[in-house]
């Protein structure tokens, strides 16, 4: 039986959609998540080499770190083990390779993203040693499948893009024998002819709640993001709210618990306001993390009606100036207004920051943590991510603007980031780390 197969590390709070995509367009496929039960080792082991790597190498701005920043296993080790944590992937993959091979494929589809490619990769080698065929697409194959077709030969076909569009013809192709080893899908224009995922190989039971879709893409254009370089987020769309509905009345029947899996959830108040009434006669619980902060009273009442539990705000700083530097669309009035509108409903909320976006400043940093003080009481999770560069944003295409400068031979072409020199003076780096901790602790 051929499989669709997601490893780990992927957060199980919601199932993996792609997996319910790719088996309603092949209802053959049988679905394999195996992130849930092999998450918690598999993170061990990259903590573990990412402790020896960091006593290695001193050097933060090393390539290897930078993929272990972002929770990525360094690739080298596909082809040699270089110490125990080494060997530890390798005894995981072969597991996972002898659980796939339990149902006797011809073709291993795998969905992957960049915390599990460099797993996926291997898993793959192993399958095609046992005459296994596989494909890979998920976000981790962006727009530069030439590179990965050259350097992992044994892989049949690397995908570009959403599986709506040539996934079945490029599954039978594979099947028939044709080695076709890159495909540049073009993206479905209109979402409403996704097919409604199926999920009949997965317990939707096991998850936190059931991830749905609303959009792909993003109306905004943030200057550290890269999201409208996807093949799958070129174009922004939106499903219609009808079919957003039958979707959920289908899925209802395993549990009420739902999250929105978008990248904006609030394009407009106008949009949010519809969906929220569609989906208050389905007495449901919601939850999304992709809230631009910027959400009235009438919004934030409608949400909470309609079931809204936790709102995810991506506020990335509270420093006015270096919002402005981002291309963010919104400011600390919006942020203040739309934390306290959400609290008026009792709507839980969780708050992404990003911590050394080029442009900062120890004075933004010290105003983030004196705002983010004065707003505490509104808020339940503060979440903080490093900043990196991801290739094609604004940052990366604009160095000078943004006082970059880049390694030579720094872009990888498997993260899709870029090692960049940083120019710190290392007084001023040492108080913003404190601020921030002192953030990560409010
Ligand atoms: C919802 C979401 C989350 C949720 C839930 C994830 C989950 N269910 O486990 C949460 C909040 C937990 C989360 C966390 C993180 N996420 Co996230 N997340 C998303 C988001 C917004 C939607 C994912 C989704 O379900 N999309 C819907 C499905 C249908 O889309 P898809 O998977 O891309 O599949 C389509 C195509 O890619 C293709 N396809 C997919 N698989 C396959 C397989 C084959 C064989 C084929 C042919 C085609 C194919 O067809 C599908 C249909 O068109 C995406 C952004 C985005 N818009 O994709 C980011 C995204 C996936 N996340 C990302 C990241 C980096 C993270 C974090 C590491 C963030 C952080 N710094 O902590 C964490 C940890 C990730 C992890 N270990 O799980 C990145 C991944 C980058 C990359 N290049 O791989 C993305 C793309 C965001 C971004 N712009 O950087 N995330
Ligand atoms: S950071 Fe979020 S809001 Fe900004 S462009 Fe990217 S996906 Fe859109």
């Amino acid at each position: 039986m051929d499989v669709a197969v997601n490893l780990p590390y992927r957060e199980c709070r919601t199932q993996p959609i792609a997996l319910g995509i790719l088996k309603a367009l092949m209802p053959s496929l049988h679905q394999i998540d195996l992130a849930p039960k092999f998450n918690d080792i598999y993170l061990k082991i990259i903590l573990g080499k990412a402790r020896v790597l960091v006593e290695k190498h001193q050097d933060l701005e090393t390539k290897r770190l930078a993929y272990i920043l972002t929770f990525f296993y360094p690739l080298e080790a596909i082809f040699k083990i270089e110490d125990e944590w080494d060997e530890k992937l390798h005894e995981l993959a072969y597991n996972l390779a002898d659980l796939i091979l339990g149902y006797d494929p011809k073709i291993t589809c795998f969905s992957t993203y960049k915390n599990n490619i460099g797993l996926s990769l291997l898993v793959a080698k192993i399958l095609a040693e046992n005459q296994i065929k596989s494909i890979i697409g998920g976000p981790s194959i962006l727009w530069k499948s030439h590179v990965y077709a050259k350097l992992y030969p044994w892989v049949s076909c690397f995908y570009e893009g959403e599986a709506e569009t040539l996934f079945v013809k490029t599954f039978k192709r594979t099947q028939k024998g044709e080695k076709i080893r890159m495909v540049k899908a073009p993206p479905l224009l209109n979402l409403n002819a996704s097919p409604i995922p199926i999920y009949d190989d997965l317990k939707l039971e096991e998850y936190d709640a059931i991830g749905v879709e609303t959009q792909r893409g993003c109306v905004n254009r943030c200057s550290f993001c890269n999201v409208r370089f996807f093949p799958s987020c070129e174009i922004y769309r939106e499903k219609s709210i009808s079919r957003i509905v039958t979707e959920i009345q289908i899925l209802k029947n395993h549990k009420r618990e739902f999250c929105f899996c978008d990248n904006i959830t609030n394009p407009t108040p106008k949009r949010l306001i519809e969906l929220c009434k569609a989906l208050e006669p389905l007495e449901i619980r919601w939850a999304s993390g992709s809230f631009i902060p910027r959400i009235s009273l009438r919004e934030a009442y409608w949400m909470k009606r309609s079931g809204c539990f936790l709102a995810g705000l991506g506020v990335e700083t509270l420093s006015d100036r270096l919002l402005k530097w981002m291309n963010k669309p919104i400011n600390w009035k919006t942020i203040r207004e739309t934390l306290a509108n959400l609290k008026t409903f009792g709507i839980k909320v969780e708050i992404s920051l990003i911590k050394g976006f080029p442009k900062e400043r120890l004075i933004d940093t010290l105003i983030s943590l004196v705002r983010l003080l004065s707003i505490k009481k509104y808020i339940s999770i503060v979440s903080i991510t490093p900043y990196y560069i991801s290739q094609n944003s604004e940052v990366y295409n604009n160095p000078r603007r943004f006082n970059v400068n880049f390694k030579p031979d720094c872009d990888d072409s498997i993260t899709h980031t870029t090692v960049y020199v940083k120019h710190e003076n290392k007084l001023v780096k040492l108080l913003m780390d404190i601020a921030y901790s002192v953030i990560e602790n409010v």
